[in-house]
Order: structure tokens, then C-alpha cells, then sequence
């Protein structure tokens, strides 16, 4: 029968329980819906920065890398954790926001999976209202690997991948490991709901994202690059918030770019949390992601909060980069 709904109601438990799932991971499933509960209350959070006064500025304490915590970092770390702990195939987590991963679940009860994530990513921009997001990373854990073991493992490991755009909407553009997805959240129906499947990012487009007031930090390489996209018609876009430009990136084509520089000779963006589910990602829609000197998604990590220089988007604009290195 022919339906009279005109309404998108393709939701994401739909999505999940008729997806084709990679073979043995029959739970990823509850795992996705665990981290989009924890996602839309996020952003229930987000919408209120400023009308309640507990939500925006500063914690007064700092990460373990340093960074002043924001109180939204703090909220969104707290949900994630909460929702994916109650999750009973969740075994372990890594978090921008925890010096180490925390072992939820040993293998031996059914914790079969790591997720590791940052919750607020590009968080100082949360102080004018510019889109920050959640980047999330699932790994199986191997029997018994329960701690640094389950999350130590390289990026071609992952069997999903993710983000959540808090932006102008909220989006969720997911990997199965099998093509990438992208939901819209209906604030209505609170529900992420699908709105393209099989996202393809453009094989070329001249557009760079990098923050070009390290230009001079940066390898010659990369000062090269610069200066020859700035004489072939390239033009220039970055907004600070790796999701939000990874996003756009996705979508429209063209590379970002995070290199190393001399004050942060790794790079500034982290291999487990960022790089690495951006990376999945942006390889299942036929795009590239390098450090520089090799995929990303084969870097075989040493710790949870370990850093890496990134270069990813379209693959014919990353060759060009790489061809200047
Ligand atoms: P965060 O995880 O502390 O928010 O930092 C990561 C953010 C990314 O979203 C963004 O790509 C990058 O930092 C921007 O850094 P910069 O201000 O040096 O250009
Ligand atoms: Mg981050």
C-alpha cells in the first residue's frame, strides 16, 4: 500500500536493527544507540549555553593534556560515560576528559566493546554559539584485553565510527565499516532520522582548511603547499572546530589540514578520539586520511591520548598536498 506520510520517520534504532552489521558484532547496535542517547542529551545541553548559567565558561580545572576543561566538556564527558557504562556490551572507555581508559565491564561479563571518545570537541567555541561536536571510535575487544590492551589497537580496527554536529541542526554521520550514513536529529520526534546514505566526498575541490597563522611553525612542505594553492585559484576555509570542518569537508570536498608545528612537534588533534574515527570515515566515503608520511589508520598507537599530524579529505587534494611534502 502506498503510504500517505510524507514525514521522515527512517529513525536510527530503524537504521540499526535492519543494518547489515559486520559479521560477529550483532551488538554494535545497542553500542550506536547508547552513544545517540548520551549525543541528544548533549545537545538538549547545548541549546541551553546561556540561558542556564551552569552550562557555559570554564570548570577552573584543566585535563590531562593540559587544557582548560570546559563546563560543557565536563557535562557531555558525564553522559557519555553514564549512558555507555549501563550499556552491558560496553567493556571499556577513553575519553579527551579522563587520564586513563576506564574499565567498565571485564570481557569475561560481556564487555565486548572500547569506545573511545572526545565528548565536546572545538568546546571553546561553545562561548559563540559556532558548531562544536561529540567524535566517537568502537573497537571489539580482544578476550581478556581488558584496559590499555582494548583501546591500543590501530585505527583499521574500528568497526564504527562517528560524530555528532552540534550546528545549525544536529547530525550524526556514522560508519558501519561499510559506507557512511548521516542522520538528521528531528527535535520533535527525538530521534536521529536518516537523510543520505553512502556520503561521497568530491574526488577534488580547491578549498584548504588549516589555521594559517602557524604557517611559519609548520614543515617547508606544508609552506610550499600554501603558497601554491594561493597561486592555482584555492580557496580557504576553517572554522576551529575539527567536526565542523571535517563535516564540510565531507561534503563539499577540498582538505583539512592539522600539521605538526614546531610548539606541538606531533600535532595538535589525538590519534584514538579524533584522528582515527574522522579517518574511518572519510576513507568509507573514497577520500584519504594521512599523517603526512603514512595512512593514519595504520598508525599503531602507544598511548590513549597520543597525537598525530592530520591531512584528510578528498583524495586527489590530499596527493596534491602529499606531492609537497
Ligand atoms: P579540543 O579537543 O581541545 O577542542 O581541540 C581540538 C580542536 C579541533 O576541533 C580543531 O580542529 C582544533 O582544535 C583547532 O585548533 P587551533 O585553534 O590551534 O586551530
Ligand atoms: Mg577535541
Amino acid at each position: 500500500m502506498t503510504s500517505r506520510i510524507s514525514e521522515n520517520l527512517d529513525t536510527l534504532p530503524n537504521y540499526l536493527r535492519t543494518a547489515k552489521l559486520p559479521d560477529g558484532e550483532s551488538n554494535l547496535g545497542e553500542v550506536i544507540s547508547a552513544i545517540a542517547l548520551a549525543t541528544k542529551a548533549i545537545a538538549r545541553k547545548v541549546r541551553r549555553a546561556r540561558i542556564n548559567d551552569d552550562i557555559i565558561g570554564s570548570v577552573g580545572a584543566t585535563n590531562v593534556q593540559g587544557e582548560d576543561q570546559q563546563k560543557l566538556d565536563v557535562i557531555s564527558n558525564d553522559l557519555l560515560i553514564h549512558c555507555l557504562s549501563a550499556n552491558p556490551n560496553v567493556g571499556v572507555i577513553g575519553s579527551e576528559e579522563e587520564d586513563d581508559v576506564v574499565v567498565v565491564r571485564p570481557t569475561a561479563v560481556g564487555g565486548e566493546y572500547c569506545v573511545l571518545f572526545d565528548p565536546l570537541d572545538g568546546s571553546s567555541n561553545i562561548d559563540v554559539a559556532a558548531g562544536v561536536g561529540t567524535i566517537f571510535s568502537v573497537l571489539r575487544i580482544a578476550d581478556g584485553a581488558d584496559g590499555d590492551a582494548a583501546a591500543l589497537q590501530p585505527g583499521k580496527a574500528q568497526v564504527a565510527a562517528g560524530y555528532v554536529l552540534y550546528g545549525s541542526s544536529v547530525l550524526m554521520v556514522l560508519t558501519l565499516g561499510n559506507g557512511v550514513d548521516m542522520f538528521v536529529l528531528d527535535p520533535e520526534l527525538g530521534e536521529f532520522v536518516l537523510v543520505q546514505t553512502r556520503l561521497e566526498v568530491p574526488r577534488e575541490k580547491k578549498v584548504r582548511s588549516i589555521n594559517g597563522a602557524y604557517r611559519f611553525d609548520f614543515a617547508q612542505g606544508y609552506q610550499d603547499y600554501l603558497a601554491w594553492t594561493e597561486s592555482h585559484g584555492y580557496g580557504s576555509r576553517y572554522i576551529g572546530s575539527m567536526v565542523a570542518d571535517v563535516h564540510r569537508t565531507l561534503l563539499k570536498g577540498g582538505v583539512f589540514l592539522y600539521p605538526a608545528t614546531t610548539s606541538a612537534p606531533d600535532g595538535k588533534l589525538r590519534l584514538m578520539y579524533e584522528a582515527n574515527p574522522m579517518s574511518l570515515l572519510v576513507e568509507q566515503a573514497g577520500g584519504s586520511a594521512v599523517t603526512g608520511t603514512g595512512r593514519i589508520l595504520d598508525v599503531q598507537p602507544g598511548e590513549l591520548h597520543q597525537r598525530t599530524p592530520v591531512v584528510l579529505g578528498s583524495a586527489g587534494e590530499v596527493e596534491i598536498v602529499l606531492s609537497h611534502l
